[in-house]
């Protein structure tokens, strides 16, 4: 019986190409030409090689359920997230979370940064909101806070924003922000 050819799918992989994951560090501190590829109407222009940095978030946040019938309810939850940015790079989401409890309250923190072209400090805003109502899926805004920080390289920034309505419901979220050069 003849042998039957089979022929395997060429992949991506299987393609010879330069390595994708070219080390970017080695430019780190130097000054290097950027090529403008276009319509030719823009000039090269001198850029200082983007350089990486982790920036991570982590804490908890505090939760208190007033309860009309019978104890109060109490509960801490954590949240941790990392995030790779280049300098001069867009704004990237740092943190997005949320949280229910005790069958009334939801806690929202949204945490957006970028990285400043020249000197690397994170930029960084960050937007927290308190509901309380009949579920934990309310629209019911009790309380809300805005906070816009910048972090220079290698420092941590703490921060602690209380959140509450005039009912004993409230919500504590401490953290920290840290910004890290990646070597
Ligand atoms: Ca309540
Ligand atoms: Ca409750
Ligand atoms: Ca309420």
């Amino acid at each position: 019986m003849a042998k039957t050819n089979i022929t395997r799918p060429v992949t991506v992989a299987d393609t010879k190409s330069e390595p994708e994951n070219v080390d970017v560090r080695r430019f780190k501190n130097h000054w290097v030409r950027k090529i403008v590829v276009g319509d030719g109407s823009a000039a090269p222009e001198l850029l200082r090689a983007q350089v990486f940095h982790r920036a991570k978030v982590q804490g908890t946040t505090e939760f208190h359920d007033y309860e009309t019938i019978g104890d109060d309810e109490h509960g801490e939850f954590g949240f941790l997230q990392e995030v790779v940015l280049s300098t001069g790079g867009p704004s990237q989401e740092l943190l997005r979370w949320s949280k229910g409890f005790g069958g009334e309250e939801r806690v929202e923190i949204e945490i957006n940064g970028s990285l400043q072209s020249d000197t690397g400090a994170l930029v960084v805003s960050m937007e927290t909101r308190f509901y309380e109502g009949a579920t934990e899926g309310t629209t019911e805004l009790e309380d809300s806070d805005v906070f816009n920080t910048i972090i220079p390289n290698d420092q941590t920034s703490n921060f602690e924003i209380n959140l509450a309505n005039d009912e004993d419901d409230w919500a504590k979220i401490r953290g920290s922000i840290a910004n890290t050069v990646l070597t």
